[in-house]
């Protein structure tokens, strides 16, 4: 057993205080970080489906950016957080290979708000996944993850992905605890938000 995995152990389990879970996906191209991000936030031992990267997926996956990556995602990644006593975030990772993309539809069912994760070495692999939240009209962030020093601002992340003013554009690091709590956190004040706003219009 990892270090990682003992500490997942000993976590407590749901809180009785725990009164609302909402549902969320965490969306994205191939390799981009969404089982990583996942992991380093969820509470409870997360559930993977990741498989090993054989020779037969050679012409068929495309590596890319990530080449020393040799697991992948075929179904979802399933982990939880609670985010205070009574709002309980149920997470689930999207599969970033095309061959998989079969499966969000049914993944984005009973899902409130999304988050798009993005690799900005690739970031026309993230059409897709905008393409697919606009279609459901479902609520996302954009959190961009950190490769390294990143070559453009946020702002121009935004252009790229021709998102409209009101769509969250963050950073992160999907390795971390913290840093993906707080795009969680960012999500679900975007929810809030809409919400408010809907709430005043109508
Ligand atoms: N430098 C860096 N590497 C990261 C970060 N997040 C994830 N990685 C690495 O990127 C690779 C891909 O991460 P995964 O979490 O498997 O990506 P994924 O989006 O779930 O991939 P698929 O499910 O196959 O689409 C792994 O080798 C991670 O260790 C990050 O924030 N920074
Ligand atoms: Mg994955």
């Amino acid at each position: 057993m990892d270090s990682r995995s003992s500490e997942v152990a000993v976590r407590p389990p749901l809180q009785t205080t725990a009164k609302d879970g909402v549902k969320i996906v965490i969306v994205g191209g191939f390799g981009v970080g969404k089982t990583t991000m996942v992991r380093s936030v969820s509470e409870i031992r997360p559930l993977s489906t990741e498989e090993v990267m054989t020779e037969a997926g050679v012409g068929i996956d495309d590596p890319g950016a990530v080449a020393d990556k040799n697991t992948t995602t075929v179904a979802f990644d399933f982990g939880r957080i609670s985010l205070d006593a009574q709002m309980v975030l149920y997470l689930f990772g999207a599969p970033g290979q095309e061959r998989f993309w079969f499966l969000w539809d049914r993944l984005f069912a009973g899902t409130i708000g999304a988050v798009v994760l993005v690799d900005t070495r690739r970031v026309s692999d993230s059409w897709y996944a905008i393409d697919r939240l606009e279609h459901h009209r479902m609520p996302f962030i954009v959190a961009r993850n950190n490769f390294g020093e990143p070559e453009h601002s946020l702002e121009d992340l935004r252009e790229a992905l021709s998102l409209s003013p009101d769509v969250p554009v963050i950073d992160c690091d999907a390795r971390h605890r913290s840093s993906s709590k707080d795009v969680l956190m960012t999500l679900v004040q975007h929810l809030y938000e809409q919400a408010s706003a809907r709430k005043e219009a109508s």
